[in-house]
């Protein structure tokens, strides 16, 4: 068998390389992604964000679909909420810039009230087990711990997944928090399908 020499990329490796947006070649980060919506058409965008999401990076899992009640800002619609995992070979940072594009295309823009109604909210949960705090990123995400429409859909992942500052698990931490205001409307593979029959609650 003929050996390749150190740098000597394929065009396979490539083609891979570029699909999930690996910067360097045979490194992938496990990611989960929080994804939340309550503007609009709220289950389109958050399929289309998963449809997107899969041009940089590879689509592991994806919870059931929650509709939840507003949190931080009370005075506005139903949110509906899920968590997805992906492997990516995206830097933290850049990964950061490709959601922001990523919601701008969804038709969020800048200037928004904060905690307040947006089409698209696309979250750097968790990023293998780093931990970053840069003045434009902070993982684990701040208010992961406090948040019962982040932890549901993510227990339902990855429940023994440690947080790598609190030394909990998920599990525990949605222990704390409790359960209340998230109601689970949609089962796994809700993001494949097309209109929104079975899905009680989403739009008409
Ligand atoms: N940023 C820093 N760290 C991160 C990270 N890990 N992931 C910066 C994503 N962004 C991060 O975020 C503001 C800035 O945070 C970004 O420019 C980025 O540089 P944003 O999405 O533009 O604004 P925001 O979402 O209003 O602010 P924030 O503080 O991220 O709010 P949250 O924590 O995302 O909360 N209630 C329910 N039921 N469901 C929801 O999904 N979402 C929110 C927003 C409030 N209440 C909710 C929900
Ligand atoms: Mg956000």
């Amino acid at each position: 068998m003929r050996s390749r020499q150190k740098g000597n990329t394929s065009a396979q490796e490539l083609m891979t390389t570029r699909r999930y947006g690996e910067e360097m070649p045979g490194f992938a980060a496990t990611v989960y992604l929080g994804l939340g919506a309550n503007v609009g058409d709220r289950l389109a965008n958050l399929r289309l964000a998963l449809q997107r999401l899969q041009t940089l990076a590879r689509l592991e899992e994806v919870s059931s679909l929650y509709e939840t009640q507003p949190q931080g800002v009370s005075d506005q619609p139903l949110f509906l909420n899920a968590v997805c995992r992906v492997s990516t070979g995206l830097e933290s940072q850049a990964l950061l810039r490709f959601l922001k594009n990523l919601e701008w295309e969804i038709g969020r823009r800048p200037g928004g009230q904060r905690w307040g109604p947006r089409p698209i909210d696309l979250d750097i949960l968790l990023c293998d087990d780093r931990v970053v705090d840069a003045p434009e990123l902070t993982v684990p995400h701040p208010r992961l711990a406090e948040r019962a429409f982040v932890l549901v859909p993510l227990c339902e992942l990855a429940p023994e997944l440690g947080h790598p500052l609190l030394g909990k698990t998920m599990k525990e931490l949605l222990a704390s928090v409790g359960k209340k205001g998230v109601k689970r409307i949609a089962p796994r593979g809700w993001e494949k399908g097309e209109g929104n029959e079975g899905i009680a609650g989403a739009e008409a």
